[in-house]
């Protein structure tokens, strides 16, 4: 008898324990979904070229959604390579560069693509600034998430240049790798850029002001907001400045050339301010 109740107790107890473990993993597994560093595949049809996986955003230690419920990182586009980052830089973080640079801003120049020299024009009437690499601790952090971002090791990015639009200013078309040799010297050719918006539409630039890539080999006219773009950003792939988000898009193809399909340009912003910075990422080290 008293080994039987001592062999029913001994099995209760291993139950219990079992059950016990059981819960814990439960409650281990709902924390790592709540993390986000364990996700539920979210069906990709085939059909579909955009891809979208949920990366934990800037600096906050929970994943902020967005109103929509959307996906945090989206791929726009294969000819240019070009994905949507929601949320990279935190609403304080855009305030923050902005603030360092306001002091600074001169109007903005182009390279002259035969001799490498910066030089004044229409095509570009934005002002702008560079703050140096880790010029400050927020840059630093903002450097290091754009590396773990693109993959491409801090050292390889120049510093970080901060563009300013007031209404009828705009970047027109252009490549960001260069055609001549003085430039590439140091660091060699740029391989992608990584372009942060810090004030953009919906709240300070009300119209305009989108980033358009008018060779991206996209059908662009069937987006839900197409009538709520500009003239200049119909006229291909458009992103919409919105404060917080980064879009990264690269200058060259995995086979090492440059990409033409990478031509963009800023729409001219129609009311509103934009504010923008972007880091250009080089194939070598980027000496400073
Ligand atoms: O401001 C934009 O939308 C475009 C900026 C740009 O083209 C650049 O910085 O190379």
């Amino acid at each position: 008898m008293a080994k039987d109740g001592r062999s029913v107790k001994g099995k209760r107890a291993l139950c219990t324990t079992i059950l016990a473990a059981l819960l814990l993993l439960s409650v281990a597994l709902l924390l790592l979904l709540a993390v986000g560093i364990v996700g539920v595949p979210s069906g990709l049809s085939s059909g579909n070229p955009s891809i979208s996986l949920r990366l934990p955003v800037a600096s906050t230690s929970s994943i902020t959604q967005l109103e929509d419920g959307g996906p945090l990182l989206k791929t726009i586009s294969w000819q240019p390579r070009a994905v949507i980052y929601h949320n990279f830089l935190s609403s304080e973080e855009c305030d923050h560069l902005i603030n360092l640079a306001k002091p600074k801003m001169r109007k903005s120049t182009v390279v002259d693509s035969v001799t490498g020299v910066s030089k004044d024009s229409r095509v570009r009437t934005s002002s702008g600034m560079f703050l140096s690499r880790g010029h400050d601790s927020v840059v630093s952090s903002i450097e290091k998430r754009i590396s773990q971002f693109t993959f491409i090791p801090i050292e390889y990015g120049e510093g970080l240049q901060v563009l300013h639009y007031e209404a009828g200013q705009k970047y027109e078309p252009h490549y960001d790798y260069f055609y001549d040799s003085v430039n590439t010297k140091n660091g060699g050719q740029r391989i992608a850029t990584v372009l942060m918006y810090l004030a953009g539409c919906r709240s300070d630039v009300e119209a305009g002001g989108e980033t358009v890539f008018p060779k991206a080999q996209v059908n662009s006219s069937s987006i839900p907001w197409w009538d709520e773009l500009s003239e200049c950003a119909k006229a291909g792939l458009s992103v919409r400045p919105h404060k917080g988000d980064a879009l990264l898009f690269w200058s060259m193809t995995p086979n090492a050339t440059v990409d033409s399909t990478s031509l963009h340009g800023g729409c001219p912003v129609i009311r509103g301010d934009k504010w923008s910075a972007t880091k250009w990422l080089r194939v070598e080290k980027y000496a400073v």
